[in-house]
């Protein structure tokens, strides 16, 4: 299935969402017909995974059905215009860890008929897009932001951490440092992230590698929806690999030249199942 390209001919910079604040009369009728903010109640579903015009989704357990189900769902561009703001537009009208309603077609599909309003969001503009404001939204509904950085193979970054924490505070979900790599940190007194301990941040050292510092990391995001974020090659993909124990992802070496990682992960995924 074709992932996002993040350029100028990404799949949804189709003419009707690219006049995004002139809907068109068709969209208004979707949106004024709440699809975007339905209450948690009405919701029976999550969004794991989102690609161009589907997404997979997780049904919750019902009384007829015990087990929870996946879905592969259509969704409509149209259901975007409920939550276009002035300021920006957002690429596509769901996001991994929506809460949503869904009516099944058959045992393996179904349609997103609605999406309930997010408590909080992370976005990213979209490289390349220099004419509108167009957002992609990482993910939403999370209990934590998990900053990970490395302490070399790419070198640390206050810079990077900086950024993250910012979208972290902005949108007010918790947010703590993960350092992996910490088997590289031999002999290293006073590193730079001692500084967000400083500034009362939570701070794990950890190392994918030789699973240190783990459990600590465990003990704090244990039934949380937790967005794991941090530059490339520091080790993400490992860390979840670890943490839940399966082969989820692919890693990727870092490249030796520049130290820094290759953008082996491309797209977000709820891993490990749905936490209310
Ligand atoms: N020394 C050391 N290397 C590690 C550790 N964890 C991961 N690596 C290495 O770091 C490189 C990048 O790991 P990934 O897990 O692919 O990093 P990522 O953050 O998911 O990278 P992207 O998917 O590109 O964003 C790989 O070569 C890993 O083997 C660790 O604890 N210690
Ligand atoms: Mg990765």
């Amino acid at each position: 299935m074709p992932k996002y390209k993040g350029d100028l001919q990404d799949w949804l910079d189709t003419e009707e969402c690219s006049q995004g604040l002139r809907p068109s009369k068709r969209s208004q009728k979707v949106a004024s017909q709440g699809s975007f903010c339905l209450s948690q109640e009405e919701a029976n579903a999550w969004v794991v995974e989102v690609f161009p015009n589907q997404c997979r989704v997780i049904l919750d357990p019902s009384l007829t059905d015990p087990l929870s189900r996946e879905l592969l769902c259509t969704y409509k561009r149209g259901q975007l215009v409920g939550r276009m703001k002035k300021e920006y537009r957002e690429r596509t009208p769901v996001t991994v860890g929506d809460r949503i309603r869904v009516r099944s077609i058959d045992p393996l599909t179904g349609v997103v008929e609605g999406v309930c309003v997010r408590k909080n969001q992370v976005s990213r503009s979209v490289p390349g897009n220099t004419s509108s404001r167009l957002v992609h939204v990482l993910a939403a509904n999370l209990d934590r932001l998990v900053i990970v950085a490395s302490v070399r193979d790419p070198e640390f970054s206050l810079g990077l951490v900086d950024r993250f924490l910012v979208a972290a505070e902005f949108e007010k979900i918790p947010a703590l440092l993960c350092i992996n790599k910490s088997d590289l940190s031999l002999g290293l007194k006073n590193p730079e992230w001692n500084l967000y301990r400083d500034l009362g941040y939570e701070v794990f050292e950890v190392s994918a590698h030789f699973s240190l510092g783990l459990e600590e990391l465990v003990q704090k995001i244990l039934n949380q929806t937790v967005l794991f974020c941090g530059q490339s090659g520091v080790g993400k993909t490992s860390l979840l690999r670890k943490l839940l124990g399966s082969e989820v992802g692919r890693v990727g070496a870092v490249n030796p030249q520049t130290g820094k990682g290759r953008h082996t992960t491309t797209g977000a995924v709820l891993l490990g199942g749905p936490h209310e």
